[in-house]
């Protein structure tokens, strides 16, 4: 319990956790299912290259996201990558900036600008008016992302590139296990892809896939995730090393099984962090809309500092300094990163809802890896800087800058 300041660990007391509590702390599924796996892929002597366990969890995926194709991949980024080249996509590609660099780069890798485009203040996704405006006789798609597994405004954007006729693409690394008017996500616009990294709601340590609807496009993506093979000896495209090894699938096979028991963990803590944290007054955190499928994998809090007293930034460096490493998904914005802060240097003029937004996110541990009792004692240190807002405000100005620099 902190009752005064000097108990705060920031000021010398004794840190809250011994260990530090991590946000994307990895969810594990039944480890004996999963040794039984991994003995039997050793057995079965195949360890890549399109194996059993490859072929499966693509069909589980493709079913579980009511798409009628999933390409495995090694990661979401990679992914991207393949999905934008098998599209053939050139010129501008309209993108939010409120992502992870992952996004904008899967673009600049391939010499496709990405255009930052703002959000708007309740979805937290491309806000469909702010694209329709960006788009140009170069624009060739549109790259929605379904930040924190919250849907992209899914139905405007389809009308946008249809009119237009551009291609539609959706970052869906969060939400994996996520529906936008009840139909689950994946078989939206040409292509979706999901990440299956190690901090993800469902791993494969690390792991992508690509999902769509599209016959000719999964084909595509299948040869050039294997150097263009198409046949022993046959190189028909350019292609990459991009595929998903059997010890991955393994793991992510596993970890199906066990998802209502992830979601039951994050649902739980989603609503506990709600109820802990409702009388802390500045402090409020993104809703997820219950009438649809979430995986609840992030818990994300929005400070007001004018009502806390405390910045968002300090209350993360105090939690740190408590062993609790809350993050700022996706500080600065990818506008504010290299190389587009050099080579765009004035986009920030255009993206004020995503400009106010970085300012004021911060995310949350949750999920397998911690208790129940972990989340009431952070949420205990919030509510107790909070009420002590001005004060922390004051003797944390006079220190020097973030942890996270
Ligand atoms: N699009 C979007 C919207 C994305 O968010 C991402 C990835 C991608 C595309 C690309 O997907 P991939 O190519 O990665 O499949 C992490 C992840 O590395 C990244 O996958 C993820 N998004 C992003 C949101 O978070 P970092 O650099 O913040 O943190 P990292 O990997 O060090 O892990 C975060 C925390 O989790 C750490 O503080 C420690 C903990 N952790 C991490 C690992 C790897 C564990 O407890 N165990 C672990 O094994 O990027």
């Amino acid at each position: 319990m902190k009752r005064t300041l000097k108990d705060l660990a920031i000021f010398g007391g004794p840190a809250a956790f011994d260990e530090i509590r991590h946000v994307g702390g990895p969810n594990v599924g039944d480890r004996t299912r999963l040794i039984e796996r991994i003995n039997e892929l050793l057995d079965r002597r195949w360890l890549t290259n399109d194996g059993p366990f490859v072929q499966e969890l693509e069909k589980r995926i493709a079913e579980t996201a009511g798409a009628k194709h999933c390409v495995a991949l090694c990661n979401a980024t990679l992914a991207l990558e393949l999905t934008v080249r098998a599209l053939e996509i050139s010129g501008e590609v309209i993108v939010p900036s409120m992502t992870f660099i992952a996004t904008a780069h899967a673009l600049q890798w391939q010499q496709i600008t990405p255009v930052f485009c703002d959000i708007d203040d309740e979805s937290f996704t491309l806000d469909p008016d702010r694209v329709a405006e960006l788009i140009t006789p170069r624009t060739s798609a549109i790259m929605g992302v379904h930040l924190w597994g919250r849907p992209c405004r899914i139905e405007k954007l389809t009308d946008l590139a249809r009119k237009n006729n551009l291609k539609l693409i959706f970052d869906a690394a969060h939400a994996f296990g996520c529906s936008w008017n009840g139909q689950m996500i994946g078989g939206f616009g040409d292509a979706e892809v999901f990440s299956f990294h190690a901090t993800k709601f469902l791993n494969t340590f690390e792991g992508g896939a690509v999902v769509t609807n599209n016959d000719e496009l999964a084909a595509k993506i299948r040869v050039m995730r294997n150097f263009g093979f198409a046949g022993y000896d046959n190189v028909i495209s350019l292609g990459t090393n991009a595929k998903m090894s059997e010890v991955s699938a393994a793991m992510g096979l596993t970890g199906l099984e066990s998802m209502d028991e992830f979601i039951a963990a994050n649902y739980g803590y989603y609503r506990q962090y709600g109820e802990e944290l409702s009388g802390v007054n500045g402090v409020s955190m993104v809703e997820y809309d219950e009438t649809e499928k979430n995986n609840y994998q992030y818990v994300v809090l929005l400070i007001d500092q004018e009502t806390t007293g405390v910045s968002r930034d300090q209350l993360m460096d105090l939690l740190w300094a408590e062993n609790v490493r809350a993050r700022r998904y996706f500080y600065p914005g990818c506008h504010r990163m290299q190389p587009y802060d050099s080579l765009y240097p004035e986009t920030s003029e255009r993206l004020p809802v995503t400009e106010d937004l970085v300012q004021r996110v911060l995310l949350l541990p949750t999920g397998t890896t911690i208790s129940s009792e972990d989340i009431s004692r952070i949420c205990h240190i919030i509510s107790f800087a909070v009420s002590h807002g001005e004060e922390i405000n004051q003797l944390m100005s006079a220190e020097i800058g973030t942890h996270a620099g």
